[in-house]
């Protein structure tokens, strides 16, 4: 641990994208370091626990019948501030760009000398889509050039920010990659090579019982490619007996299921919601399906890598850096659905390849991702800022 102990706010979405999760275990992370942890954001963050160094401050974003728009920037900014004052935070540290870059922009405005110092971790669609958009890229770009320090969870959005943002070279952005709780996502103890029984979750096909379950975990946006997965399932199930465990709630969800009922292949999908617990079902699952049509990390697939499930997802952005192509997994082209369908076949047609599979994925969580490493990285990232 660091010798000094900070105020720090943690600006975030509060659902369940992989931004609002990263910054919230962030904030968990150093909050059991010793700092003094400030989550900012219109909701409780889904991934918050009680904690006495965690302290969590709604931002309310009033309405009114003129707005069309409530302006939810401001609101951030004002609350942002106010946290500032009373708290004398050293550092604020915002999730995602769009528009929470602005908004410590404002808020530091508002504040002159007493504003922090001010991170913002840029996180994947706030680049590559959101950011990109000429309503936003001026304003965004001017945000993140005042911040004192950028971060990127892979050399791919690095790249990619320097590039579609036009930020100079001179502007340093340091990757400090996500991370898992290696401790609370782990391989099942009572899986030992067998597949699990898990019945329950398809109460429409008894006879299906020990084929393998293939699992896709997402937000079901259209950048997630989700009738893909449906495809490549659909491949699979023509060749070899399998199941697949659909997590998640989001606006492509209907007609990945209308594609299913269609496909006749209802009984053997099983549509599990947020409620659910992400590492129970990883812990069934034989092979994760992510065939993303961008995505700066993957955040689901590292979840999957520590739980000891074999990857097999599209080839691009940040997985390469994330899935080690033969090893822990399979790369192919993004809608290649032919080219996934048979890497997963491979996978689920040899048991002692994919438990080799699931070993490499395993040791590869433990040895890169960990969580208190990166944390550390964290940490003398943020005492570098606080220096200058
Ligand atoms: O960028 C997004 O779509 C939102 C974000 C989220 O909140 O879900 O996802 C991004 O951030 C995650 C955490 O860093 C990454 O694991 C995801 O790969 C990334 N999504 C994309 O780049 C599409």
């Amino acid at each position: 641990m660091s010798s000094a102990s900070w105020n720090i706010g943690i600006v975030c979405y509060p659902t369940f994208g992989g931004s609002g999760v990263m910054a919230t275990e962030i904030g968990m992370g150093l909050a059991e370091l010793g700092h003094k942890v400030h989550l900012l954001a219109t909701a409780p963050p889904v991934r918050m626990r009680p904690h006495p160094n965690v302290m969590f401050h709604q931002v309310h974003v009033p309405s009114y019948p003129l707005f069309q728009y409530p302006p939810y920037s401001i609101a951030l900014a004002s609350t942002i501030a106010e946290v500032c004052r009373s708290h004398k935070l050293d550092i604020l540290h915002v999730h995602y760009a769009v528009p929470h870059a602005v908004s410590a922009y404002l808020a530091s405005q508002m504040l002159g000398s007493e504003a922090p110092k001010v991170v913002t971790t840029l996180h994947g669609t706030d680049v590559t889509r959101v950011g990109v958009e000429t309503s936003y890229q001026p304003i965004i770009r001017m945000a993140l050039m005042a911040c004192d320090g950028l971060t990127t969870p892979s050399e791919f959005l690095q790249e990619t920010a320097y590039q579609e943002l036009d930020i100079p070279e001179s502007k340093a952005i340091q990757v400090i990659p996500n991370f898992v709780n290696t401790e609370q996502f782990f391989p099942s103890p009572s899986r030992n090579g067998k597949p699990p029984d898990v019945s329950h979750l398809f109460p429409n096909d008894p006879d299906g019982n020990g084929s393998p379950l293939l699992i896709h975990v997402s937000n079901f946006r259209p950048v997630k490619r989700v009738l893909d997965v449906v495809d490549v399932f659909a491949k699979v199930s023509q060749q070899h007996p399998a199941r697949l465990l659909m997590l998640g709630e989001g606006p492509d969800r209907p007609e990945a299921m209308k594609r299913i009922n269609d496909l006749g292949l209802a009984s053997k999908v099983c549509f599990a919601d947020n409620s659910s617990s992400v590492v129970e079902h990883l812990q069934f699952s034989d092979v994760m399906l992510l065939p993303s049509e961008t995505e700066s990390f993957g955040l689901a697939a590292l979840e999957a890598l520590s739980c000891g499930v074999p990857v097999v997802a599209s080839d691009v952005g940040g997985l390469p850096e994330l899935v080690q192509h033969s090893t822990t997994g399979f790369l192919a082209p993004v809608g290649d659905t032919t080219k996934m369908a048979e890497a997963t076949l491979q996978l689920i047609s040899q048991p002692k390849r994919r438990t080799q599979f699931a070993r490499a994925a395993r040791q590869d969580a433990l040895q890169r991702w960990e969580r208190s490493r990166v944390l550390q990285q964290y940490e003398s990232y943020f005492e570098t800022i606080l220096e200058t």
